[in-house]
């Protein structure tokens, strides 16, 4: 089965057929460095180019498709990722390290994405105003804005991509895919999905490749009209500068660095299970995690000890190993970003409570135990940069008003949770969080795909992802006055 797949060539798709890439690369299983998950290609700037005119052909006839042709092929995408989730889910956790489990839910989300937009292809919102002058009628409708550039990160190889690529076609848009050059399979295995949807050929295209290049090419090109990119803050800057250059729409996903607040009248079971599900679960490689414990020094010390017991009983193993709790970290360069900065909590005065060592399993793999520093101060490193790994920073506070306070000190609101029982206090973070999405004793990460998802300050940019509000992104709006 390895042998087969990593022999395996998997081609870029461009104007409804598989090309060849300039080159190849490995797709390697972090849980077991000897394990190739196959071979991708990597496309360059000219397989841009084709893709991007492929899309701006095709557009005009997807466009013109019934909304139930639209919403029948999204549909049939779902039914397929649904009836193959063990093998999708295998593979996702093959290629980025999530536990089977993990795994198995991200694949099943992405199906649902397909099947709800499937549904809002039928319900394009429009509307028909007042007149404002006698006899002249007032309608308002939304287009598609043609041709998408999508752009995902590596540490959601399958839903990210669905909650794009699935609003995009479902608005009537086509598509030039690029996934995280990392995690290659699940996109692709995606895009052949997709590819027998009996969309017009041209409508949806994958260019994997670097970012540098095939990412590059699109942020430039300037038969993209809007771009979708979920990733890193810096990168997010670029793609926006790129965009704003040449006026194309703009939707960016960034970082995180989410409080957890934990007031002294939380039920300590409840808090102990949200601050462990949101910062280590998927390895803390998510936007979404929890990598602030912000936490009333009543609680202080009951929750801490119960923290280090439950971290304690963690399994970090082989994400195919059937009783693992915590799969590797996704490659050697975000291993190594860890260490550091579990280096610059030490050096900045935090103390490491426990984790943050590198451990050796059956398979060779980029294996981290869960870290938590505790006693930290808001304004260290630790508790400003994100990481994205398995480290978790818990500060103690005085109060509600201060754990407010130290929750919103930050350049990020992704998400902000806290864990009371006290409606009172519940009801003012709700308000107060200065977050795109609140959690009331529930983990920070983990969200729902018919809600709208997105952040303030220095995680979001542009609309809302996910939902109805999806719209907002993927059509433009037409005012249309007739005089009757
Ligand atoms: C979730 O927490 O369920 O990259 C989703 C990320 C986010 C998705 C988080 N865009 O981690």
């Amino acid at each position: 089965m390895t042998q087969r797949d990593s022999r395996s060539m998997h081609e870029n798709f461009i104007a409804g057929r598989w090309t060849a890439g300039e080159s190849a690369s490995p797709n390697i299983n972090p849980s077991d460095l000897q394990d190739i998950v196959g071979l991708y290609a990597q496309g360059n700037a000219a397989q841009v180019d084709l893709a991007v005119c492929a899309a701006q052909q095709a557009q005009p006839a997807w466009a013109a498709a019934t909304a139930q042709q639209r919403a029948d092929a999204l549909d049939a995408i779902g039914i397929e990722i649904q009836a193959r989730q063990q093998a999708l889910a295998e593979l996702l956790a093959r290629e980025e390290g999530k536990t089977l489990p993990e795994a198995r839910g991200e694949v099943e989300r992405a199906a649902r994405i397909f099947r709800f937009f499937a549904g809002e292809a039928l319900r394009v919102p429009g509307e028909r105003l007042p007149m404002g002058r006698p006899g002249i009628d007032v309608e308002v409708t939304r287009e598609p804005v043609g041709v998408i550039g999508i752009i995902t990160p590596w540490n959601f190889p399958i839903a990210i991509p669905a909650w794009k690529i699935a609003p995009a076609l479902a608005y009537g848009n086509s598509v030039v895919f690029k996934p995280a050059d990392l995690v290659p399979a699940s996109a692709w295995a995606l895009s052949e999905i997709i590819s027998r949807a009996g969309l017009p050929a041209g409508t949806f295209n994958l260019v994997m490749g670097r970012g540098s290049i095939v990412g590059q090419a699109m942020l430039e090109h300037p038969g993209i009209q809007a771009l979708s990119f979920t990733g890193s803050a810096a990168t997010g800057q670029r793609v926006a500068q790129a965009a704003a250059a040449r006026l194309a729409k703009v939707q960016l996903e960034m970082g995180g660095k989410n409080p957890l607040v934990i007031l002294d009248d939380a039920d300590l079971d409840t808090a102990v299970e949200c601050a462990i599900n949101g910062a280590f679960y998927a390895t803390g490689q998510r936007c979404t995690a929890s990598s602030r414990l912000i936490v009333q020094r009543g609680i202080y010390p009951r929750f801490i000890a119960a923290m280090q017991q439950r971290m304690q009983s963690l399994r970090v193993d082989h994400a195919l190993a059937p009783d693992a709790q915590i799969g590797p970290v996704v490659d050697e360069r975000q291993l190594e970003q860890n260490l550091r900065y579990l280096q610059i909590g030490r050096d900045e005065g935090a103390r490491l409570l426990c984790g943050g060592e590198r451990l050796t399993r059956a398979t060779p793999g980029h294996y981290l135990s869960p870290a938590l520093f505790v006693d930290c101060d808001n304004r260290q490193r630790i508790c400003q940069e994100e990481i994205f790994g398995p480290i978790a920073a818990a500060i103690p506070v005085a109060d509600y008003e201060q754990a407010l306070a130290v929750a919103n000190d930050t350049e990020y609101g992704l998400s902000a949770g806290i864990c009371t029982t006290s409606l009172k206090h519940a009801s003012h973070f709700k308000r107060a969080a200065q977050a795109g999405m609140v959690m009331v004793n529930c983990p920070t990460a983990g969200v729902d795909f018919h809600a709208p998802f997105g952040g303030r300050k220095a995680s979001s940019y542009g609309p809302r992802e996910q939902g109805r509000y999806a719209a907002e992104f993927y059509t433009t709006v037409k005012t249309a006055y007739t005089s009757c």
